[in-house]
């Protein structure tokens, strides 16, 4: 593995920004001839040299198939990806690496929860509760394992601002709840969830409780153990490694209940023709070649978000949020979408009647990268009544200056559209 040489820092006073963004070569370039300003990182953040040099250090000196191969190259990558899982362990605070599962994503991984925990232990008259915030990957999984079982599911409400109406949530919960999934942050609004709150009150009638930490482990420290949680998953292309990639935290009594939730090589102890018998945790749920590259390049962006400390990062990025804010507020037509007292990262708004999608086309052509759409939050846009907004969002290696061509470039929309 390359040895990391990032801008180590403990407060923002000492955040060395010019440092950082010298650890990513793609922000050095120029868009439509202006220089590139990133703010689509809900989306995917960009990667740090460390976890590039990695993935090619993988490729060029040690690639060949893991777990068995007794061969020198298969047993240094054996020895890599299972490196990556302890980082990952260390990463959430989980009790052991049984409990860390490699997965293509976020998505995946609560789908493999929905039918493999959730087909085996729900029937009809069972309840599962959502939310109103959603991403689609949090919401379309347990719809088709409704579908599949005749439970019911229902949808904790949230108000003008964005933010979870806990009451409604107390009102929902019932001796029939059997999960509730939840999102620790918003990708379309940023609002950041009470998620130990919401865990206590499900574990307190008895259900389980999935948390979906897409947006929130690039922007918040992860302790499982402390949250209590029964599953958490993410997405290893949000935090700076690969796509393709992605965990999924569950408690080992869980997961070992659980069956198998796709199957071939690697999950099984023995395979006869009459009937097998699966590996145990976690390979009973990597069947086949996993993503190897992807788990070592993961296990980099690990150790580079480690090195710049996510407490400090969050700090920063609080910074930045806060000035848009402020920049913002003075366009006139500029309306925020999502004004929760704690959320993170976000800027999603409309301007006047302009299609958020002329908004995203027009700031591209000054070099600000953002997203516009329903940002896979159908249901979020719908309780706005809005069809789509512009999102700005922050990581790390943003700038105040940046906000400064993002706040330009709005303002140039508007010039545009008179
Ligand atoms: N959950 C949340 C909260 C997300 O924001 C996303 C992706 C997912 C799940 C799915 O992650 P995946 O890696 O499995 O696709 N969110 C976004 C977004 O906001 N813009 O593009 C993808």
């Amino acid at each position: 593995m390359n040895k990391q040489n990032t801008a180590m820092n403990t407060d923002t006073s000492t955040f060395d920004i010019e440092k950082i963004r010298a650890d990513f070569p793609i922000l050095q370039q120029q868009v439509n001839g202006k220089p590139l300003v990133y703010l689509d990182n809900a989306a995917t953040s960009q990667k740090p040299r460390q976890v590039i040099e990695t993935l090619d250090t993988y490729y060029q000196e040690y690639n060949a198939n893991i777990h068995r191969g007794v061969h020198t190259l298969s047993e240094k990558g054996t020895a890599v990806y299972e490196a990556a899982r302890e980082k990952v362990k260390t990463f959430l605070n989980a009790e052991s690496t049984k409990e860390i599962i490699f997965v293509r994503g976020a998505t995946e991984a609560i789908n493999l929860v929905a039918q493999s925990f959730g087909r085996n232990t729900i029937s009809a008259g069972d309840e599962i509760i959502i939310t109103e915030l959603e991403h689609h990957s949090n919401i379309v999984p347990w719809q088709i394992l409704c579908e599949q079982t005749g439970a019911k599911l229902n949808y904790i409400p949230i108000n003008d601002a964005g933010e979870l109406i806990l009451e409604e949530y107390e009102k929902l919960l019932n001796k029939n709840t059997r999960i509730v999934a939840i999102g620790h942050i918003s990708n379309a609004l940023g609002t950041i969830n009470p998620i130990k709150k919401i865990i206590d009150m499900a574990h307190a009638v008895g259900a389980k409780i999935l948390v979906d930490g897409a947006q929130a482990v690039p922007h918040t420290k992860v302790n499982v153990k402390e949250l209590g949680c029964d599953f958490y998953v993410f997405s290893g292309h949000k935090l700076f490694g690969p796509t393709g990639i992605g965990v999924l935290y569950g408690k080992e009594a869980l997961l070992d209940a659980m069956p198998p939730y796709q199957s071939g090589g690697d999950m099984i102890q023995t395979v006869s023709m009459i009937k097998s018998t699966y590996n145990s945790l976690p390979y009973k749920f990597e069947a086949g070649t996993p993503h190897i590259a992807g788990v070592i390049g993961l296990g980099a962006a690990i150790d580079y978000v480690n090195e710049l400390d996510l407490t400090v990062t969050a700090q920063y990025e609080n910074e930045l949020l806060d000035y848009a804010n402020e920049q913002a507020s003075q366009i006139s037509d500029l309306k925020f979408v999502g004004t929760a007292k704690d959320k993170t990262s976000i800027l999603s708004f409309t301007l006047g009647r302009i299609h958020p999608h002329d908004i995203g086309t027009i700031l591209d052509g000054e070099g600000v990268a953002v997203r516009a759409g329903h940002h896979c939050a159908m249901p979020v846009m719908e309780r706005f009544g809005i069809p789509a907004t512009a999102r700005a969002s922050f990581a790390f290696y943003n700038t105040l200056a940046e906000v400064d061509a993002l706040i330009l470039a709005i303002d140039k929309c508007q010039k545009v559209f008179g």
